[in-house]
């Protein structure tokens, strides 16, 4: 496809999209949040660390997403090159996508998520801020 003619299409979807906002909503990946379970983890080896994602138009949560990348890092304490391996872990609450962590160091961490929601094209990122203490 050229420029000229994706141009033209993106031209006509824009269109299509203002002429259905009314009565239509579109999904997005800005629709989709990560929440924290709890923003407290224990500072240790293997900790269990806990995200709901939830659709934001309706507020419920979002199960059978596809979390494909993470990173936990200590950024909220001015130590983002501080990273520890996070770990994928059983989740019996549908919306709920568990982990586990080494929590090296108190203190803040951030936690950034990836996910494939079925029905979303885009991939929806995220991040909450955790607080690590013993
Ligand atoms: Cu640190």
């Amino acid at each position: 496809m050229n420029k000229t003619s994706f141009s033209a299409g993106a031209l006509l979807l824009a269109g299509a999209l203002v002429a259905g906002s009314a009565t239509m909503s579109f999904a997005a990946a800005q629709d989709y949040e990560f929440q924290p379970v709890s923003t407290d983890v224990k500072q240790g080896q293997g900790s269990p660390v806990s995200v709901r994602l939830v659709d934001k138009r309706t507020g419920k949560p979002v199960p059978d997403a596809v979390i494909f990348t993470t990173r936990m890092d200590m950024a909220p304490e001015g130590m983002e090159m501080m990273t520890t391996p996070v770990e994928a872990a059983s989740s019996t609450e549908p919306g709920v996508y568990a982990f586990k962590s080494d929590f090296t160091m108190a203190g803040g961490w951030r936690f950034k998520l990836a996910a494939k929601v079925q029905g979303e094209p885009d991939t929806v990122e995220g991040e909450v801020v955790l607080k690590a203490a013993p």
